[in-house]
């Protein structure tokens, strides 16, 4: 059997790229029926139906699942922010990074436009998550910078690029792979602000092996289906420590000897990290009280 990986739909049409090249692929009626629903980056096995042609008669298990936008067998996400312009809010980040935690993928922090930033900011935004373990990687996508280094990251991999609207994923996109022309600035966010966009998302192939997807930015993440439970362990120096903590329902908000708190005091635990753990927390508690 043939295989492949579908990179894009469109009107019942899966294109699935091949070692040599890309053929359209409709799905054998059995997975119709099933209702089964075929996601951009699942690995398939087809058959020949005409020259560039095929019918699709086999899905693979799927190795990780994204939501938004959905996509099956994603390795990794590229959480994307400008240094400076628009300027990088530490809570926005910890959002981010909360959401990403929750899908359990690789993360790669990667912070943009640094040709704009502050030196002395940036090393410091820098630490910050790297003390916490986060792999950060700084790049310009304006002059180049850490280009190189982003791409060997994406080496035979399919990594999503994540993050607010005018971060500059699509640049950096660009950037990588000579050939891609994802359009950037004013325009992609008049585009961005329709409806249809991640509807489309696509696998985008890389030139040295694996895919990248490019997704519109949104400027606020929800946590409807977040507990306090997945929150507190969606940040590694906050998972690691809840063991200690006195009660085992402790939240690590007002309980009394709570070694999350104590984490805080000692400065083990940044205090703007905190700050976002009790804002995203309290939101999780506004929204069950609507219920
Ligand atoms: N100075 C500077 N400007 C940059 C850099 N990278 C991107 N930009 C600019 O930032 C603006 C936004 O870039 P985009 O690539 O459209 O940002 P995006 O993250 O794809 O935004 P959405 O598609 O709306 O989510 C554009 O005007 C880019 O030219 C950089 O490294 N330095
Ligand atoms: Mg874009
Ligand atoms: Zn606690």
């Amino acid at each position: 059997m043939l295989s492949g990986i579908v990179i894009k739909t469109y009107n019942s049409f899966y294109y699935v790229q091949t070692a040599e090249n890309i053929m359209m692929c409709t799905l054998r009626g059995r997975f119709k029926k099933e209702r089964f629903s075929l996601l951009v980056g699942d690995q398939v096995e087809y058959e020949m139906a005409g020259v560039g042609k095929g019918i699709i008669e086999q899905i693979l298990p799927r190795r990780s699942m994204l939501r938004r936008p959905m996509i099956a067998n994603i390795d990794q996400v590229i959480l994307t922010f400008a240094a400076v312009n628009p300027n990088i809010n530490t809570i926005l980040v910890d959002r981010f990074l909360v959401s990403a935690e929750m899908s359990a993928l690789e993360i790669i922090l990667c912070i943009n436009k640094i040709d704009l930033a502050d030196a002395e900011e940036l090393e410091k935004l820098v630490d910050h998550y790297r003390g916490i373990g986060y792999e950060v990687i700084t790049v310009s996508a304006k002059n180049g910078i850490g280009i190189r280094e982003l791409r060997s990251r994406l080496h035979d991999k399919i990594s999503v690029f994540a993050g607010p609207s005018g971060a500059g994923k699509s640049t950096i996109l660009n950037n990588i792979e000579a050939g891609l022309t994802l359009v950037t600035g004013e325009l992609s966010e008049k585009i961005g602000r329709g409806k249809h966009t991640t509807r489309f998302a696509q696998l985008l192939p890389l030139s040295g092996g694996g895919f990248v997807v490019d997704t519109p930015g949104f400027s606020f993440t929800e946590f409807n289906d977040v507990t306090a439970h997945d929150l507190m362990h969606s940040f590694p120096e906050i998972s690691e420590l809840v063991s200690g903590c006195k009660f085992n329902t402790c939240i690590h908000s007002r309980e009394p000897k709570c070694a999350v708190k104590q984490a805080v005091e000692d400065g083990r635990i940044h205090p703007l990290r905190y700050q976002s753990y009790l804002a995203i927390l309290e939101e999780i508690n506004a929204n069950k009280k609507g219920f």
